[in-house]
Order: C-alpha cells, then structure tokens, then sequence
C-alpha cells in the first residue's frame, strides 16, 4: 500500500485528492494548520501541521516512509498575500526547499508533487500560457510560488528527484472558498434566491478567467506523479469566461434577470425573480490580473488528460450546492434549527 503525504488537507484540493486517493488503496497523511477539523476516514491519518515549521517537517518525515507527496499548502487568496507577504514567501516558498531537501536525505524515491499557480504569469506575455510562457507574477502569493517552482525545478536537474509542478489555473467546486468570486457569486444567488439577501457587490466584472472543476485538477496531479519521468505540466480547460458571464450563467439556473449597477446601490427585498449585482471598487484590485486562459495540450498529448466537467455543469453544481445550504439557513433562521438536518 502506497503512502501519500497532502499538505493543506484542509483545502478544496486536499479533499478531492485525497479521496481519490483513498479509493486507490493508498494510506494518506493529512497534515494542515486545522487538520483537527476534519474527520477522519479508513487509511486517512490527519496532523497538525505548520509546513513553514521545519522542525515538524522534519518530525513528520521521521516517522513516515512517503511513496507520493502533494503539496498543496498554502493561503491560496492572492490579493490577502499582500497583508502578509513574509508568511506567504515562507509557507509557499521557503517550506517547499525544506520540503525538497528532506525528500533528498531521505534517500527514498519519493515522487513530489507541486502546486504551482497560473498567478505565476501575472500580466501574461502571450495568451493563452503555457509552460514556455514567462513567468511574471504581480502578487506575493505569486512571486512564493515562483521561488517554489524554480527550486523544483533545480532539485529535478541537481539531485535527479522526482519533482514536478501543475501549473494549475483557475479550479472551483462547491468546496471553494468563499471569498473567490465564483463561490461569492453563487453563494450571493442562492442566498438572494431565498430572500436572505438582497445584492451581490462585486469588483472587476471584465476579468476572464479560465475555470476548471478541482475533481478533474486532482486527477491530474496524481497522474503526473504516475509518470516514468518528472515534468511540469499547465492544468487547464483552454475556454475563458468573464466575471460577468460567471453571473450570468449562475443566474440562469435560477431563473433570475440580473439589473447590473454602479457604486451605491440602495438595497431592497429582491427574492422575486430579480437580482442585482452592484459593481463595488472596493473589490478592484491595484494589481489586477485582467486574463488568464491556459493551454494544456502538452497535458492532453503526453497524458492523454482532459478536463470532464465543463464550465455549464460546473456552474449548475456550485449554484446547486449553495441553494442546497441557503435553504438551511433559511430553515435555522426561521425555526432555530435544520429539521431535515436531523434526518440526513
Ligand atoms: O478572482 C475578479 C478578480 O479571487 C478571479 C486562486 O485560486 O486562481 C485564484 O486566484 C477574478 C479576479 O481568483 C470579485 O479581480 C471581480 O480577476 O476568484 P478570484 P484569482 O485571484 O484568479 C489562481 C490560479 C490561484 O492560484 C489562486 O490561489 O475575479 N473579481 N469581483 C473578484 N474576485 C473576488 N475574489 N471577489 C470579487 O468580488
């Protein structure tokens, strides 16, 4: 039975891949800052871990024997990396060399995945971005990735380790953090939907963005670890959709119009039908990244990989989903509990 070490377990990712994971008969070790959070299944060992914290890195290593590591840890909201750019250099940057270095005196082949990021592009060179395409990252969650990516890089040619990086663009689910502007706009629907709320405030409407399902991401990022050699790979669906589009695919599903408005919208009951999404500079970003569109054809030729969920299904499963937990909500505010919680 292969063991498989995923940092930041507690993340979308982490719950996909390690499901998966767990379906292939591997035993996995979870660790994050609030493993304790999750619970535990057959094969699945979870920690209380800090990657930027060698000395436990250096504690985990000891009493496990890794096949496969994945590491995923790290706060993965770009423009909050700005609020503390030294901790996003050290979790994201320096943790991946400790990472590196303990696979290497391990003297085990240990094959180590990366998470790398499309925000490694920033103001892309050339659209849409591939492997080849220049690095230019505009944020500090961006520039920890690229000192992560490089050292991978380097450790694969210097030491000859089994280290790759997915250059993963854009991937939501229902488990997406709320804060991401997919989650907030299909949360925000569902919750209008239901009368619990009455506008969307949202920034940058024209970004595009290329926006995969995570269930298809991890997928991906086991099989470039099932490979005979280590190479980095974009993850991507190559299709790219604005902000607004999100919107208005999201408010199809529930048969809503969307009224779209500036700054100051006065806010009123607007759970008939109607919705409005009111633009709010608060949510502009000063280093913007406008278009991000990834091309994966070196995934698809070399892997046979390609994305199953598309943009439509994606949507409707997010919107679904979050109806699913407003009309909870709704239930706890009206009754002080979730009666159909108890029979689940
Ligand atoms: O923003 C625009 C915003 O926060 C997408 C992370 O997974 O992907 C993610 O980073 C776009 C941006 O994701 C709002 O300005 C408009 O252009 O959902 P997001 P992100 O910054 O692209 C990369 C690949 C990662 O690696 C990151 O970890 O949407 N936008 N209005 C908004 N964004 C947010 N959050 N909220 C708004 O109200």
């Amino acid at each position: 039975m292969p063991t498989a070490l995923i940092t930041g377990i507690t993340g979308q990712d982490g719950h996909y891949l390690s499901k998966l994971l767990l379906a292939r008969g591997y035993a996995v070790v979870g660790v994050s800052r609030q493993a304790q959070r999750l619970a535990t299944a057959d094969g699945l060992t979870l920690r209380n871990l800090d990657v930027a914290d060698t000395k436990a890195l250096e504690e985990l290593f000891g009493n496990f024997a890794f096949d496969e590591i994945y590491n995923l840890a790290g706060p993965s909201f770009g423009p909050a990396s700005w609020e503390q750019p030294l901790e996003s250099v050290q979790t994201m940057g320096v943790a991946v060399v400790a990472m590196l270095e303990l696979v290497r005196r391990s003297g085990r082949p240990i094959h180590f995945f990366q998470a790398s990021s499309s925000e490694l592009f920033g103001r892309a060179a050339e659209s849409p971005q591939r492997e080849s395409t220049p690095f230019r990252p505009v944020t500090p969650y961006g520039f920890a990735k690229l000192m992560a990516h490089a050292a991978v890089g380097a450790y694969r040619q210097r030491h000859g380790l089994f280290a790759c990086c997915g250059i993963l663009f854009n991937h939501e689910s229902p488990l997406r953090g709320e804060t991401f502007v997919t989650r907030k706009i299909t949360r925000a629907l569902a919750r209008i939907k239901l009368g619990l709320q009455d506008t969307v405030f949202l920034g940058n409407l024209n970004a595009k963005r290329d926006w995969g399902h995570a269930k298809d991401y991890v997928e991906m990022q086991w099989l470039m670890l099932q490979q005979k050699t280590a190479e980095d790979f974009v993850i991507a669906t190559g299709e790219q959709h604005s902000v607004r589009d999100f919107v208005n695919a999201a408010a199809r599903e529930v048969g809503f119009k969307v009224t779209w408005k500036g700054k100051g919208v006065k806010e009123k009951g607007y759970a008939d039908g109607k919705c409005i999404v009111a633009v709010d500079p608060r949510y502009f970003r000063p280093t913007e990244v406008e278009t991000l569109l990834g091309d994966a054809s070196k995934a698809r030729k070399k892997l046979g990989w390609s994305p199953k969920i598309r943009f439509a299904e994606l949507v409707s499963e997010m919107m679904r989903e979050d109806l699913r937990a407003a009309e909870r909500d709704e239930l706890v505010k009206k009754h002080g509990f979730a009666t159909y919680d108890r029979h689940e």
